[in-house]
């Protein structure tokens, strides 16, 4: 097999695309199983989940017994900023633009790591009264979890690396890559 170039300052791909697109269509199968024949609305966070969210929701689309209708929302909020250690501290920079009271929402988030993204996000959107609330997380990252917080679909699980790609970012970078990464040590600080 030809050895693929990598682009500065990634040391090795830890998860491919054809990975990630299998643990999509498995956690669309599981959507679909709880949903067949509702109306959903899939909220997306900003802006890691974005290719997490697109590749879902089309997956969705794709699997037997589907909800009746899905409709895509997005909200952001940002805990890591720059660094690649969470602040703990959960910041709403942009709303979703819909009212969820009544509806049926699934929450799509790219990772979890300690967990307090989820949990903030979980939080502030129960209190808007949906008909119901799950959460749908492509990388599990279960190692240094400060807070407890139902996760519905889980994609897979992360290795304890800070990764990169397909939506995650160190420092705003290599988020347009299709595969998960790891990054090489000299790019992260101590
Ligand atoms: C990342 C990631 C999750 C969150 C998970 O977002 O996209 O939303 O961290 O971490 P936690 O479980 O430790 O809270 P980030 O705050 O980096 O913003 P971004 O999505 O804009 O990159
Ligand atoms: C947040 C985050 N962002 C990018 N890579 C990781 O491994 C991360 N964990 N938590």
């Amino acid at each position: 097999m030809q050895q693929q170039t990598l682009p500065p300052g990634i040391e090795r791909i830890l998860i491919t695309a054809e990975e990630i697109a299998e643990a999509n269509r498995r956690m669309a199968e599981a959507i679909a199983r709880d949903h067949t024949g509702e109306s959903l609305v899939l909220i997306g966070v900003l802006k890691g989940a974005v290719f997490a969210t697109a590749d879902l929701a089309r997956a969705l689309a794709e699997t037997p017994g589907a909800p009746s209708d899905v409709q895509l929302d997005f909200i952001a909020v940002s805990s890591y900023g720059n660094a690649h250690r969470s602040s703990g501290e959960v910041r709403l920079i942009q709303d979703t633009t819909h009212a969820i009271e009544g509806r049926h929402v699934v929450i799509v988030e790219d990772i979890i790591d300690n967990g307090h993204t989820l949990h903030y996000l979980r939080a502030m959107l129960r209190n808007r009264r949906p008909a119901s609330l799950r959460a749908a997380v492509l990388l599990d990252k279960p190692y240094h979890r400060v807070v407890d917080v139902t996760v519905d679909y889980t994609g897979l699980t992360c290795p304890d690396e800070f990764v990169v790609g397909y939506g995650l970012d160190y420092q705003e970078r290599y988020r347009t890559l299709p595969y998960l990464a790891k990054l090489r040590p000299e790019v992260l600080p101590v």
